[in-house]
């Protein structure tokens, strides 16, 4: 498009990526070979077919099965080292990665392979790409909130290598309140909270997370559009919003990216940033949203910039590092 040598060039934050959901199918059969696991995919192409989605538990079910195959430290190495030198491509300098410990604890991985797994890749891309990181590490909201206390607890150790906790999943049904405690508990430690909510459920779910809950930034957040009180909040207080355009498209939370509420959102004067949530998945990296939102909303250079200055304020870079940038 007119604008992709910008949205190129922008130096930009990624603060919505699920580590796992940027697993290749390439790496994918490589991995299920290395480790002798049988996948239900013969060929590339078999297993991209599989990748066409109705709703967010359609791809949850994927997701979570496409991960079978990751078993080794290295194998997280990898992985993660592979999605960052994808995001090195596309310009970005600065990560905030999402993981989802408990969906490997529970198939026998040691949270230690794949935690350090994880972050001798993000020290790695450090020195050799330039990209600064964080992770946070995220609780699966389909399981009880006494899960997520065991995993606080069995993390305990790596506690000062995560800079946040996360919410994921399957959204309806599990919303922000189920892990009051937990959470309560996360911030006495000094966790960022950021929580999925609106991308399927209610605007309720919303308001739970920002007023009951006190997140720090709100994952999707498509649906707290509907209620103009939410929207006066999230300008008030400028919680950041970390939109992922070509996820709401796959996930059929927008049958059409021209209904995507980006564009209101930064007219309305909300936080909102451009993120490719599970990259592997959905059919693009970080450049590939900004490409997409670009056309879908026909936005204006400003508006472009703006996204990416969205992206480091809505960081949790300390002050200094993030005004090097807006
Ligand atoms: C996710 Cl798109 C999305 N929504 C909720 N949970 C997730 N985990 C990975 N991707
Ligand atoms: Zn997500």
């Amino acid at each position: 498009s007119a604008h992709s040598d910008l949205i190129h060039k922008l130096p930009k934050a990624e603060l919505h990526l699920h580590i796992e959901g940027s697993f290749e199918p390439e790496m994918m059969m490589t991995l299920a070979e290395r480790n002798r696991i049988d996948i239900p995919f013969k060929t590339l192409d078999e297993a991209k077919a599989a990748y066409d989605f109705n709703n967010l538990q359609e791809f949850l079910d994927l997701y979570y099965q496409g991960m079978n195959v990751l078993r080794t430290e290295q194998d997280f190495h990898e992985m993660t080292f592979a999605y960052l030198q994808r995001a090195k491509a596309d310009n970005v300098v600065h990560v905030e990665m999402f993981f989802d410990p408990q969906a490997h604890t529970e198939r026998g991985v040691a949270f230690g392979a794949v935690t350090e797994g994880i972050l001798g890749a993000l020290e790695r891309g450090e020195k050799e790409l330039g990209i600064t990181s964080e992770l946070i590490m995220s609780f699966l909201r389909h399981l009880s909130e006494e899960d997520g206390f065991v995993l606080l607890d069995e993390s305990t150790p790596w506690h000062e290598h995560f800079v946040g906790v996360g919410l994921d999943s399957s959204e309806v049904g599990h919303p922000p309140l189920k892990f009051q405690r937990l959470f309560e508990r996360c911030r006495e430690l000094g966790f960022k909270l950021c929580l999925h909510a609106g991308e399927e459920g209610p605007p309720e779910y919303v308001r739970e997370a920002l007023l009951d809950i006190g997140a720090d930034r709100i994952d999707h957040g498509n649906r707290a559009m509907e209620d103009p009180a939410l929207i006066e909040i999230l300008r008030d207080t400028q919680i950041p919003l970390t939109n992922c355009p070509l996820s709401n498209l796959s996930l059929c939370v927008l049958d059409d990216l021209r209904k995507s509420p980006v564009k209101r959102q930064l007219e309305e004067g909300l936080l909102v940033c451009v993120n490719s949530d599970d990259p592997a998945y959905f059919g693009g990296y970080i450049g590939q949203n900004y490409e997409a939102i670009t056309e879908a909303l026909e936005l204006s250079s400003d508006q472009i910039v703006q996204l990416a200055k969205n992206s480091f304020t809505g960081s949790f870079l300390p002050d200094d590092q993030k005004t090097k940038h807006v």
